[in-house]
């Protein structure tokens, strides 16, 4: 523990243990004194604690504000069209709750101190009002009805169907990682089944690219080879964006429920294992041009598990690249097929003099995780 850490402990104790002792003189005064003068004396004491508590707390408050508001992400703008429609409902929500926070708990302390007991004063008997009551109970639920409304307009936007020229990704979680697969030249997702995951042999998604027979619960199963696999990208290392150009992700789970979190978006959706959810959205800056934005030379847009998935949970940082057209497409470029990794005598490009090693293609293909 540091010295400052010490000394802020000692200081609660030091307060606690004076508390306690005021409050255990307070009680023999009160026996002294007698009752009476003693409960006017407590009862003044606790109003004027009121007022000092509301005032403190208001100062906490802006204070709290002061440290902690340039260390959270509503600094800089959102990195995603999405991502400012849910800003701006961010925004009117803390308008509406601040202004009822401060106005209820002003009135609260306020009214603690200015109406504390006094003998010359009499309690007005008030039992009810209809007009009161109507009004306080429908103005929230009006303005709750229109916060939800907007909420549910933007959520089935967001998950709703992506324009005609998105882009698809997918992104799938396991313990601990993600892994982005591109649907590759034809533009069509290969088939993949979980049976088929073979982490030691660079089948990593359980794509399906050979004829097979696998003994299951149900009986055997025969499975065809699915061509459009074999064009199909697989990457870990970064997950690859076009500025200004939609992406629908559509999100898997090798194993357990994780969450594909993408703070600078403000987006986020839960990677479930059997059932693919997505979402999409456009990225407005590419990588370099936040580095600006944020002023931070080290900017990456990160994808954080927000779900938490096991003991490795922490290390599951995934990172988006968001580039221009031209830069994505000359990264596509160099990309290879992760089948030819694992078929390496089924690449055109490859030098046919190689000899297919088993232990060259596992390092290929796991090269970088
Ligand atoms: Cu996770």
């Amino acid at each position: 523990m540091t010295t400052t850490g010490l000394f802020l402990l000692a200081i609660l104790a030091l307060g606690f243990l004076i508390t306690f002792q005021i409050a255990k003189a307070s009680e023999y005064v009160s026996v002294l004194k007698g009752e009476k003068k003693s409960f006017e004396q407590n009862n003044r004491i606790n109003g004027f604690l009121m007022v000092v508590f509301l005032v403190l707390g208001l100062i906490g408050v802006y204070l709290c504000n002061e440290a902690l508001y340039p260390k959270t992400l509503m600094v800089h703008p959102s990195a995603s069209d999405h991502g400012e429609n849910i800003d701006t409902m961010l925004k009117i929500t803390l308008l509406i709750t601040g202004i009822v926070f401060f106005i209820t708990q002003i009135l609260l302390f306020w009214f603690a101190y200015k109406y504390q007991y006094n003998e010359k004063r009499k309690a007005f008997y008030y039992p009810h009002n209809n007009k009161l009551e109507v009004l306080w109970t429908t103005v929230p639920a009006i303005t709750l009805c229109l916060l939800v409304g907007f909420g549910l307009y933007y959520w089935f936007k967001i998950t709703g169907e992506a324009p005609d020229n998105a882009m698809r990704v997918e992104i799938t979680g396991r313990q601990f990682g993600w892994i982005y697969r591109y649907p590759g030249k034809d533009n069509t997702f290969g088939k993949k089944y979980f049976r088929m995951i073979d982490e030691a042999n660079g089948n990593m998604l359980g794509m399906v690219w050979k004829d097979s027979t696998m003994e299951t619960p149900n009986g055997v199963q025969n499975l065809k080879a699915d061509a459009t696999g074999y064009d199909d990208i697989i990457e870990t290392s970064a997950m690859y964006l076009v500025k200004d150009k939609p992406v629908k992700l559509i999100i898997n789970s090798r194993d357990v429920i994780h969450d594909v979190g993408l703070p600078h978006f403000r987006m986020k959706m839960d990677a479930v294992p059997g059932t693919p959810t997505t979402m999409w959205f456009t990225p407005k800056y590419t990588t370099e041009e936040m580095k600006k934005i944020t002023n931070n030379p080290n900017f990456e847009y990160e994808i954080a598990c927000d779900q938490m998935c096991g003991n490795g949970h922490y290390s599951m940082k995934g990172v988006i690249e968001v580039v221009t057209q031209a830069e994505y497409n000359e990264w596509m470029a160099k990309q290879k097929p992760a089948y030819y990794a694992v078929f390496p005598d089924k690449d055109p490009t490859a030098t046919p003099a190689a000899p297919a090693d088993s232990t060259a293609k596992v390092t290929a293909m796991v090269k970088g995780k």
